[in-house]
């Protein structure tokens, strides 16, 4: 991994002329936040600069985040000196949309990444194990004593809120609560941000919610585990998309003792299972790489290729069983 200083990047960045913006497919507020806060950022400092998101967008961002291009033929390709890829890890997630990550890898191809996996392969890259993407581009902006607007700190807080939980997750430092005190001097807008992202429920998602914990929530290992199937049956009855929620595994986290959430729905290519820990004793990335998965020791997943739900059960739960009697607390 070729890691360039951040002041390598921000050299880059500031003698381009016009540079697109890019991010993974299926954008979360991390995703969004350093994408948009980047724009503002750039655009403030006379750095003509678009975002390309190609795919739908969340639901709770609509109206929040806007004037991003959908497409970018390979003639208007030729108007960017520098394309910068933001939160993606990895080629296969950027949503690059007609052209090819190949393509950019022989152009100007910048990257910011929290990923220290990331596998991008961009000519510069700058990755570190920050809390958010956000975050890095806060820290960088600081460092270039250039304004940053309230457009631009309201997207970076947006970003670096939403991948801590709200600075709950272990991926909290104290250099988050630093970024976020710029991005807060800097004008974010807090009272927009937790209105539009935090308290923005639709009725139907609370209804599903309460379904899904009525009848779907399993609780094993003596409460230690939370586990529960979101079927397409009960979405469609809600009209609910999971894709919609960042944090629908939280519902099961946050009960009182259990020390492991579990959320798993079907997709085209098997089971997603998306494990949460609370607890650094219990480590879910090892059952997420006993199923070809990966993640961290508090948040991993994998997608385990079985049938049925049931099937999927009598894999995972023993290995949570075993860990637990392991650790003498089952
Ligand atoms: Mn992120």
């Amino acid at each position: 991994m070729n890691n360039f200083p951040p002041e390598e990047i921000c050299q880059a960045l500031l003698s381009a002329k016009k540079v697109l913006i890019m991010t993974h497919q299926r954008p979360d507020g991390d995703a969004m936040g350093s994408s948009f806060g980047m724009r503002a950022f750039l655009r403030g400092n006379g750095i003509d600069a678009d975002v390309l998101i190609p795919g739908a967008i969340p639901r709770r961002y609509q109206g929040f985040f806007t004037g991003f291009l959908k497409n970018v033929t390979q003639s208007e390709m030729e108007n960017y000196d520098l394309f910068l890829a933001l939160d993606c890890a990895n080629g296969e997630r950027l949503g690059c949309g007609e052209f090819t990550v190949k393509e950019l890898r022989c152009r100007n191809f910048v990257c910011i990444d929290h990923h220290t996996g990331n596998s991008l392969a961009a000519g510069k890259s700058w990755i570190s194990s920050s809390g958010s993407t956000c975050q890095m581009i806060m820290e960088l902006i600081d460092h270039l004593k250039l304004p940053l607007g309230q457009e631009g700190a309201t997207a970076l807080l947006t970003g670096m809120m939403t991948d801590t939980g709200c600075f709950c997750f272990s991926n909290t430092t104290g250099s988050s609560f630093r970024a976020a005190a710029l991005a807060a001097d800097a004008g974010a807008d807090i009272e927009k941000i937790a209105n539009q992202v935090f308290f923005n429920k639709p009725f139907d998602q609370l209804k599903f919610e309460a379904d899904m914990v009525e009848n779907f929530l399993q609780m094993t290992c003596n409460g230690k585990v939370a586990y529960a199937c979101i079927t397409d049956e009960l979405m469609a009855k809600h009209n609910f998309d999971l894709r919609e929620d960042e944090g629908l595994i939280d519902i099961l986290r946050g009960l009182e003792g259990v020390k492991i959430a579990i959320l798993i729905h079907h997709r085209n290519d098997g089971w997603r299972v998306s494990m949460r820990s609370k607890d650094s004793a219990y480590p879910v990335r090892p059952v997420a790489m006993k199923f070809g998965g990966g993640g961290h020791d508090l948040a991993a997943g994998c997608t385990i290729d079985l049938p049925e739900f049931a099937d999927v059960e009598k894999v995972l739960i023993p290995c949570f069983e075993a860990m637990l009697t392991e650790k003498g607390s089952l």
